[in-house]
């Protein structure tokens, strides 16, 4: 008998269940099939359309042919400052010839899996700078041929897993500055295409280790700054050109085996380093924690900033023939700095001059490249410029900001810079003051 009315008051709570999900389901149903209307005109200068007024959700837009018949010549559609809370239907059924689409500050909140009907020729969709939320699974599935995909500047919390999987031809995808707090393993699954993925300023506390498993080969950029990252997985990627970490202020330490182009890692909470694989950039500063840096393969090494970390030893540097250039201002203690005479080619150098380093200065002779040279002592700053040029720094050539910055290329001069010439001896011209402004 209590086992009968116990099975009974199972089946009364599956029936409950049933009806509650029956309810949600209803629901989606609801939200998901808005009302069409009918767009018969387009406010449009060229191939640029705004003023689209739909911005309620149980409302969506579809392009009649008549308000599209001007557009036809145009392979790129860009609609912007309109409210547009669905993306309009039949915009690639009248306008098929469309290889981009820039749908920018609309206020979009949902994309119907069938406005992509049609898009044969679709390979750039941008959908910066609006309200996304969520996005259905099917979203991109009629969108086959996309090669970049913009989504930045939105409120994307979530992603399905298989979101992107029908876009196998897809190369650039750019997420940042979202909410997105996790990233599924599987996200860029089966996308051997696949080669520039932003994530910029999420949320995200992780990335998984397999998140690269199809791109294994190659990678030109992969950037996460401005997250919550507190670790990278070692073996996450096996080559990759850029490399882009930066503040990231819960990322202590940083363990890579790849072969990297560029490393960015700077304004972290980082206190080791341990690069592995072949590296060429390297630009860590701005981690007053960083105690450990490793670097197993430095006869790569081209470039690498550690100004203000608190670094003690670089003892890779001996063996960084290569090196060009060097930054290792702000940092105290650094007992190593002497075994840079290695680096013959060194064309630019820049350190804080104190009692440590001031017994090594003789192997500055050494540098014969050397023609950027920034000394930083008692919080002054004192940059000389070798003359490499001499159509240029003629005696009496009156020498001015801009010419220097041009020289400089992409050296930044800090705020309120004293410049001297090293033919300064007895010259009676004032040091130049330069900065950034
Ligand atoms: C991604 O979008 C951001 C924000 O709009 C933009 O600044 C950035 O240049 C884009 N990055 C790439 C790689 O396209
Ligand atoms: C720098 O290192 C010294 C000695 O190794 C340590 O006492 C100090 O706390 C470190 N500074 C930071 C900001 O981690
Ligand atoms: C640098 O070394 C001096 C003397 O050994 C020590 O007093 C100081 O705390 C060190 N600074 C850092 C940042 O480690
Ligand atoms: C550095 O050297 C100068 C002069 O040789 C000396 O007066 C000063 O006290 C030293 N500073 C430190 C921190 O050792
Ligand atoms: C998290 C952390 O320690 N970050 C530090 C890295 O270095 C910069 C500047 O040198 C500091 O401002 C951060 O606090």
């Amino acid at each position: 008998m209590s086992s009968v009315s116990r099975s009974s008051s199972a089946k009364m709570l599956n029936y409950l269940n049933y009806i509650s999900i029956a309810l949600v389901g209803l629901a989606i149903c609801v939200s998901t099939k808005p009302e069409e209307v009918a767009v018969d005109s387009l406010d449009c200068l060229e191939n640029t359309c705004t003023k689209l007024d739909y911005p309620d959700s149980s409302e969506v837009a579809f392009l009649t042919e008549e308000a599209t018949r001007e557009l036809r010549a145009y392979e790129t559609l860009i609609l912007h400052s309109s409210k547009l809370a669905n993306l309009p239907r039949k915009i690639f059924l009248n306008l098929p010839q469309l290889v981009e689409l820039d749908v920018l500050e609309c206020e979009l909140q949902q994309i119907e899996r069938n406005c992509f009907e049609g898009s044969r020729n679709l390979r750039r969709l941008n959908l910066g700078g609006n309200l996304l939320r969520v996005l259905d699974s099917k979203t991109f599935e009629l969108a086959t041929q996309l090669e970049e995909l913009g989504l930045s500047d939105n409120q994307l919390e979530d992603l399905p897993s298989d979101v992107f999987l029908p876009l196998n031809k897809l190369q650039k995808i750019n997420l940042s500055n979202n909410k997105l707090k996790t990233i599924s393993q599987y996200s860029f699954s089966k996308l051997g295409s696949l080669k520039s993925i932003n994530l910029d300023s999420n949320q995200l506390r992780e990335v998984p280790g397999d998140l690269f498993k199809d791109q294994q080969k190659h990678l030109t950029q992969f950037s996460a700054r401005s997250n919550q990252l507190e670790r990278i997985p070692s073996n996450i990627f096996s080559e990759v050109e850029l490399l882009l970490l930066s503040f990231n202020p819960k990322l202590k330490s940083l363990h890579l085996t790849a072969n990297i182009d560029e490393l960015q890692a700077t304004n972290c909470g980082l206190e080791s380093v341990k690069l592995d694989g072949r590296v060429v950039g390297v630009q860590l500063e701005d981690n007053l924690s960083l105690k450990e840096l490793k670097i197993f393969h430095p006869d790569n090494l081209e470039q690498l900033y550690v100004a203000n970390t608190n670094l003690t030893r670089l003892d890779f540097l001996s063996k960084a023939s290569k090196l060009v250039d060097l930054d290792v201002t702000g940092i105290e203690n650094l007992s190593d700095l002497p075994k840079i005479s290695s680096a013959k080619g060194l064309e630019r150098l820049s350190f804080t001059y104190d009692n440590l380093t001031s017994d090594h200065m003789d192997m500055l002779p050494r540098l014969k490249d050397l023609n950027y040279l920034e000394i930083t002592h008692d919080k002054a700053r004192e940059i000389f410029i070798k003359d490499l040029d001499e159509d240029f720094f003629v005696e009496e050539a009156e020498l001015n900001c801009e010419q220097l910055a041009d020289l400089l290329e992409f050296v930044e001069l800090p705020k309120d810079t004293t410049i001297l010439e090293d033919r300064l001896v007895g010259d009676p011209r004032a040091p130049l003051r330069c900065g950034a402004a």
